[in-house]
C-alpha cells in the first residue's frame, strides 16, 4: 500500500493495515473496527522479560546482537498477529548495562525497509544514536558503539527511528527496556521488577490497525494495554514486601495517571535516573509517553489481597477536541488546564523516606539516594 493510500484510508475512518514492516503486501486492507479490551486473555502471571545476554566476557565490555525481523505473536487466541520483533521477542529484550561499560550492539535488519536503533535518553554520540538520516537498509547490518559514563545510571528504552516508518515499526513491536546500573546504587538491596507498558490496537483479523484520523491528530489512544506483553497480568508479591518498580510508558501517545489501589507510592527515579531524594506519599504518578519512572512500593501486609494498578482518567480536553469523546477509555469531561508532570503539592515537601539501610550502604549517608543522581541531565 502506498503511503498516500494509507492516509486516505485513515481519513475515511477505515482501519487500513500498516504494511511494509511485516514484509507482505496489502492483503486485507480493511480489518473492521478495533477489537475491544475484552478480546485479549487477561490475568496471566506477569511475564519476566527476555534478557539480551552479553556475549563479551572481557571486563567492561558489553556485546550483543539484535535481529529485527517480521514475526508473529499470539496476542489473541487466534489468529496470530503479524508483528516486527527484535530476536523474536515481545516486548523486545531487556538490555542491562553498567556505568563505565563500553557497549557494542549489532543490528541485523531483516525488515523489508530501513530501520535504525535509537537509544532513547542515553547520552550517546549522534553518530551512534540511530537518527533517521543514518538508516540501516533492509538486509544490512551495523554496530552501534557507545560508552556509559558515570552518572548515566537509569531506566531507558530503545526503538527504531527511521524516516517515515518509526511509528509503524514501534507499533508492530520493536521497542524494549534498557537499564543502566550504577556500581553504587543505594537501592540495590530492594528487589526490583520492570514493567514495560505497550499498546496494540487490533482489528477483527487480529492485525495491528493503521492510524486513523484521530491518531493523526492526537496520537494513538485506543490501544489495548499490555504489561510485559500480557494483558492485565497478575504480579504476586509477598504481603508486606517492598519492591522497586521500573515503569516504562512505551505507548505512542497515552498518558498514564498510575495509581495502586490501597497504596501510596514513593517516587525514586525518573528519566534522568534516581532523584536526589525520594518523594513519598504519592497517590498517583503521571507517566507521559516515552517517560520512565522508578517507584518503591511497600505492599500492604494483608494476606490474600488483590490490588489493581490503575491508569486513572487523564484530562485531554486541553486539545480542544471535545468531539472525540468516543475514543476508548479516554473521555474529555470539562475544560481545564492540562495536567502537568508534577506531584501533588502536599507531597512536595514530604520528609525524606528512610530506607532500611543495607549492609553495603553507609548508614551515615544523609540521603539514601546518591547525590550523583541530582546532577543528572534530562533525557533527549
Ligand atoms: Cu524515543
Amino acid at each position: 500500500m502506498k503511503r498516500r493510500r494509507f492516509l486516505q484510508n485513515a481519513l475515511l475512518g477505515l482501519s487500513g493495515l500498516i504494511v511494509g514492516c511485516r514484509g507482505g503486501g496489502g492483503a486485507g486492507d480493511v480489518g473492521g473496527p478495533p477489537v475491544s479490551d475484552n478480546a485479549l486473555a487477561e490475568g496471566q502471571p506477569l511475564r519476566p522479560l527476555a534478557i539480551l545476554r552479553n556475549q563479551n566476557a572481557a571486563p567492561g565490555q558489553f556485546s550483543a546482537s539484535l535481529a529485527a525481523a517480521p514475526a508473529s505473536e499470539m496476542l489473541r487466541a487466534a489468529p496470530a498477529t503479524p508483528m516486527c520483533l527484535y530476536n523474536r521477542s515481545y516486548p523486545s529484550p531487556l538490555i542491562e548495562l553498567t556505568e563505565g561499560q563500553h557497549a557494542a550492539i549489532r543490528i541485523d535488519n531483516g525488515l523489508p525497509q530501513d530501520t535504525t536503533v535509537h537509544w532513547h535518553g542515553l547520552p550517546v554520540p549522534p553518530s551512534q544514536d540511530g537518527n533517521p538520516m543514518d538508516p540501516v537498509p533492509a538486509g544490512a547490518s551495523r554496530v552501534y558503539e557507545f560508552d556509559l559514563p558515570a552518572g548515566s545510571a537509569g531506566t531507558y528504552w530503545y526503538h527504531p527511528h527511521p524516516h517515515l516508518n518509526t511509528a509503524e515499526q514501534v507499533a508492530r513491536g520493536l521497542a524494549g527496556p534498557l537499564i543502566v546500573r550504577a556500581g553504587d546504587d543505594p537501592l540495590v538491596h530492594i528487589p526490583e521488577i520492570t514493567l514495560f507498558i505497550t499498546g496494540v490496537r487490533l482489528d477483527a483479523n487480529a492485525e495491528i490497525s493503521a492510524d486513523n484520523a484521530i491518531d493523526w491528530t492526537v496520537g494513538r489512544q485506543n490501544e489495548l494495554l499490555l504489561v510485559n506483553g500480557g494483558h492485565r497480568p497478575i504480579h504476586t508479591v509477598r504481603p508486606g514486601a517492598t519492591q522497586r518498580w521500573r515503569i516504562l510508558n512505551a505507548t505512542a501517545s497515552r498518558h498514564f495517571r498510575l495509581a495502586l489501589e490501597g497504596h501510596e507510592l514513593t517516587l525514586v527515579g525518573t528519566d534522568g535516573g534516581l532523584l536526589a531524594a525520594p518523594i513519598g506519599g504519592l497517590t498517583e504518578i503521571l507517566v507521559a509517553p516515552a517517560q520512565r519512572v522508578e517507584i518503591v512500593v511497600s505492599v500492604n501486609p494483608t494476606p490474600n489481597a488483590r490490588y489493581r494498578l490503575q491508569a486513572l482518567q487523564y484530562e485531554t480536553d486541553y486539545l480542544g477536541l471535545g468531539t472525540y469523546a468516543d475514543v476508548g477509555h479516554w473521555q474529555p469531561t470539562r475544560r481545564r488546564a492540562p495536567t502537568r508532570l508534577s506531584y501533588p503539592s502536599h507531597c512536595a515537601r514530604s520528609p525524606i523516606w528512610g530506607w532500611p539501610a543495607p549492609a553495603s550502604v553507609s548508614s551515615s549517608a544523609k540521603s539514601p539516594v546518591s547525590a550523583r543522581a541530582a546532577a543528572q541531565r534530562s533525557p533527549s
